[in-house]
């Protein structure tokens, strides 16, 4: 399997994250590749490709234009304020207050932010580019390819519109699913499997019949995003129908975790896409710091081979994940298993 990925993403190396009250190291580091680079490595899954730059215009596509202009100025603007640390969003439009976005740089942090652990710093805007490019030029290869891994850092599921947080900047998922349709593939199914929900992914296709958006995940009532992923949300208008989640509780094992695919292939083969998405995070793996569910390394292999039963061109998308050394283990499990299963099919 061809991988996609560049080294721009070490550009984006935050030193604090908002956690329990204090600031921490950030879970989403740069060393987070390098062990899944050292798994493509020793495993020989195939070559690694660096990306063209596509510019702008295919971000326009999915993103606002004031909050791309925002996300590039964002830190020559915070700094010019004469901010200490990074800059971090600390203010809402909350309920029933106006949804204007301010002049202000503390303004505009809360204007654009879902979250406040995510913080901007030098270089966020040059990562985050790089990480689509990764994202839009898998789109373009799997035209000549049976599946493809787009070794996307930082990740971005999280990202809506005009929204960052949850560690992500541009919604690469989103931008490989437009790309896919650009090129005339007209159905994109996308799946979600990472641990948390994909609220900007869900947001972005929430009212569209031409990309299928499932996702399994920690409930909302439990788990970050925390507002938005319950069941009930079945997409709008032309969308109705097209938004399918699978939330499930805290100690998820394997087994409910499995049917819950199960499930979600049962939707994508009925809705009959021209290509797959994988929103990957492996942060489902029992080990992670920061979830609740409890899978194991050998579990990633086994529903790599599942996914290979939909017998679709799949691009594979690196999300979360935060176990670090088991990272690269996991990640290139689902990779393995997936090819196992294709050779099969
Ligand atoms: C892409 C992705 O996986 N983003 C996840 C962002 C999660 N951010 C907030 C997590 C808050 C977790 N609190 C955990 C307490 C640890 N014991
Ligand atoms: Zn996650």
């Amino acid at each position: 399997m061809l991988t996609i990925y560049s080294e721009d993403h070490r550009k984006r190396d935050a030193k604090t994250e908002l956690c329990g009250g204090v600031l921490v190291e950030p879970f989403e580091r740069p060393s987070r590749m390098d062990f899944v680079l050292a798994r493509l490595k020793e495993t020989g899954l195939g070559k690694i490709i660096a990306p063209k730059d596509y510019g702008l215009e295919p971000l326009l596509q999915i993103h606002n234009k004031d909050y791309v202009a925002f996300l590039e100025t964002c830190w020559e603007e915070w700094t010019a304020a004469g901010m200490q640390g990074e800059a971090i969003a600390a203010s809402w439009p909350a309920r029933r207050m106006a949804q204007k976005c301010p002049v202000d740089i503390d303004g505009k942090l809360g204007y654009y932010a879902l979250a406040a652990e995510t913080s901007i710093t030098q270089g966020t805007w040059e990562a985050a580019r790089a990480s689509a490019n990764v994202a839009i030029e898998g789109a373009h290869r799997l035209l000549d390819e049976k599946a493809i891994f787009s070794l996307c850092r930082p990740p971005g599921h999280h990202a809506a519109l005009d929204m960052y947080g949850g560690y992500c900047f541009f919604n690469n998922a989103a931008l490989a699913a437009q790309a896919l349709l650009n090129n005339g593939l007209n159905k994109v199914a996308i799946l979600d499997v990472d641990f948390h929900h994909g609220n900007g992914t869900q947001d972005i296709f929430y009212n569209r019949d031409d990309v299928l958006f499932v996702s399994l995940h920690g409930r909302p009532e439990d788990e970050f995003p925390h507002f938005l992923g319950y069941a009930d949300e079945t997409g709008e208008g032309k969308g109705k129908g097209y938004n399918l989640n699978l939330p499930m509780p805290k100690g998820t094992t394997f087994e409910a975790w499995r049917n819950a695919l199960h499930q979600a292939m049962d939707r994508i083969s009925d809705y009959s896409p021209r290509a797959l998405v994988v929103s990957l995070g492996t942060d489902t793996f029992e080990e992670d710091p920061i979830s609740s569910f409890k899978l194991k390394s050998d579990d990633f292999y086994t529903y790599g081979q599942d996914l290979a039963q939909l017998n679709l061109p799949t691009q594979f998308i690196m999300e979360g994940g935060y176990a670090i050394d088991a990272i690269g283990l996991n990640a290139v499990n689902v990779l393995q298993g997936f090819e196992y299963g294709a050779n099969q099919t």
